[in-house]
């Protein structure tokens, strides 16, 4: 099959369906674009991106999609790519709502010999158990008999320069044979040449890999911050403990502790996983502890601010405070899930009044500036290790008269603000 005679649909054109439609049609794939907001396919048919995204927006304008909100043109499509959201509620359970209406869309103009690759990330069981049942009643036709259903996890990485939609590895599992050797045949045509494309022996084996990724990096990142609170009362550095121990040159994965784990990956994948580990009759600890270690970072930051309030007995509705950063990790202007964003609430919540300044979300800051937000501030809280903030030094919060800096990103040696006037803590010792 070649990719060049072959008509595509992409359903959910944000940070995963967008890069992937615009590969499709840079391999010379016909593509149309399902999306939810009449906005958004207004902004995609007038070749302007809505993900701030310079590459993104340079290809949409070099390679048009055509976006529409209707299912009509997904017809005549071999593959629908389900690119949909898979955020959680309020009290962190899985939203499958998108997926629920992307799929009962699907069914109704569902015809013999297409090919359905789910690319949103959801929990084992999900496709087969759920999805499937939407689409084979409303349809009348029967996976793997008359169309196939395939999964295929997305692993964008936003901000990532290096590893892209283009190629970065993935693993696919299908019904049926014959399914994951179309999925692989045309997920080989889309990606860059020499890609890893792994089979899985299951749907569920591929929609388990995608989310023991990212519980097992948020694991990983509980640890190092569970690791900074118990060092701290040992007064002992955890930066350079954990850069002592990443000498080891095996086993051992450095990851940082930090004021809270954000994005609508690392800090909502797991809570699918714990869900639906819970329905099937086991708590699983380790998992849940995690994500309760993490979700209380931006209150431990928060609590330094009040120590240092606390100590100098002022008010805290006569204490400015500065907050630096938005985004819920560096160099990118996604605030999803932000830790930053809780700070604030949490700050605002004990009376302090906040600023905030983010360089890369200006449209979410209170200030239009770093100096117009830092200025008359006595407590700056560095929420998000943008560079822009990394090359601050002491001597510059000295020029804007703040007394105190609270490193919620560990951005900043100590050492450099002990030869200064300004007060310095972070996270960990
Ligand atoms: N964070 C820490 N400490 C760390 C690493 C991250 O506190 O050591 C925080 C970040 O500040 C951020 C959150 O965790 O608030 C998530 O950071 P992230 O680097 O994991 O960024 P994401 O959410 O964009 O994760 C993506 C994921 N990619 C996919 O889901 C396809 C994830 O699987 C990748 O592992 C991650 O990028 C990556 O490795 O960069």
């Amino acid at each position: 099959m070649n990719i060049r005679n072959v008509k595509f649909a992409v359903v959910g054109l944000g940070y995963v369906g967008l890069p992937l439609a615009l590969l499709i049609r840079e391999r010379g794939g016909d593509v149309i674009g399902v999306v939810k907001s009449a906005k958004r396919t207004k902004q995609i048919n007038a070749k302007i991106s809505p993900i701030k995204d310079e590459l993104l927006s340079s290809k949409l304008i070099q390679y048009p999609i055509n976006a529409s909100v209707d299912y009509a043109g997904v017809m005549a499509c071999k593959y629908i790519f389900v690119c949909v959201p898979t955020p959680v509620t309020e009290d962190n359970k899985p939203d499958l709502e998108p997926l629920f209406s992307a799929s009962k869309s699907i069914a109704n103009i569902l015809r013999k010999g297409q090919h359905i690759i789910y690319e949103s990330t959801v929990n084992p069981g999900v496709t087969r158990e759920i999805l499937v049942n939407i689409l084979e009643p409303g349809s009348g036709l029967r996976v793997g008999d008359d169309f196939e259903v395939s999964y295929c996890p997305e692993r964008i990485n936003p901000g990532d320069a290096v590893w892209s939609v283009r190629n970065i590895p993935r693993v696919v599992g299908s019904f049926t044979e014959n399914g994951l050797k179309e999925a692989i045949e045309i997920y080989t045509q889309i990606l860059d040449e020499g890609t890893n494309i792994r089979p899985m022996n299951s749907i569920e084996e591929a929609e388990s890999v995608k989310i023991v990724e990212n519980c097992f990096r948020d694991v990983n990142i509980a640890l190092a911050n569970e690791l900074a609170l118990v060092l701290e009362n040992f007064s002992v550095d955890i930066e350079n403990v954990l850069d002592g121990a990443n000498t080891k040159p095996f086993s051992f994965l450095r990851h940082k502790p930090g004021c809270g784990v954000g994005g609508h990956c690392i800090a909502v994948d797991p809570h699918y996983l714990i869900q639906a580990s819970k329905l099937k009759g086991y708590m699983p600890r380790l998992l849940d502890t995690a994500r309760t270690i993490n979700s209380n970072m931006p209150g431990y930051t928060v609590e330094k601010v009040k120590t240092i309030a606390k100590s100098l007995s002022i008010d805290n509705s006569k204490t400015r405070v500065a907050v630096l950063g938005i985004a819920y990790k560096p160099n990118i202007s996604d605030s999803r899930e932000s830790p930053a964003l809780e700070i604030v609430k949490q700050l605002r919540n004990n009376g302090f009044v906040v600023s905030t300044f983010d360089p890369h979300i200006p449209e979410e800051s209170t200030c239009v500036s770093l100096d117009e937000c830092v200025k008359h501030s006595l407590i700056v809280v560095i929420a998000t290790g943008h560079d822009e903030f990394q090359d601050l030094s002491p001597q510059d919060f000295e020029k804007w008269s703040v007394g105190y800096v609270v490193d919620g990103r560990n951005c900043f040696d100590k050492k450099e603000f002990k030869k200064s006037a300004v007060q310095y803590c972070r996270i960990g010792y």
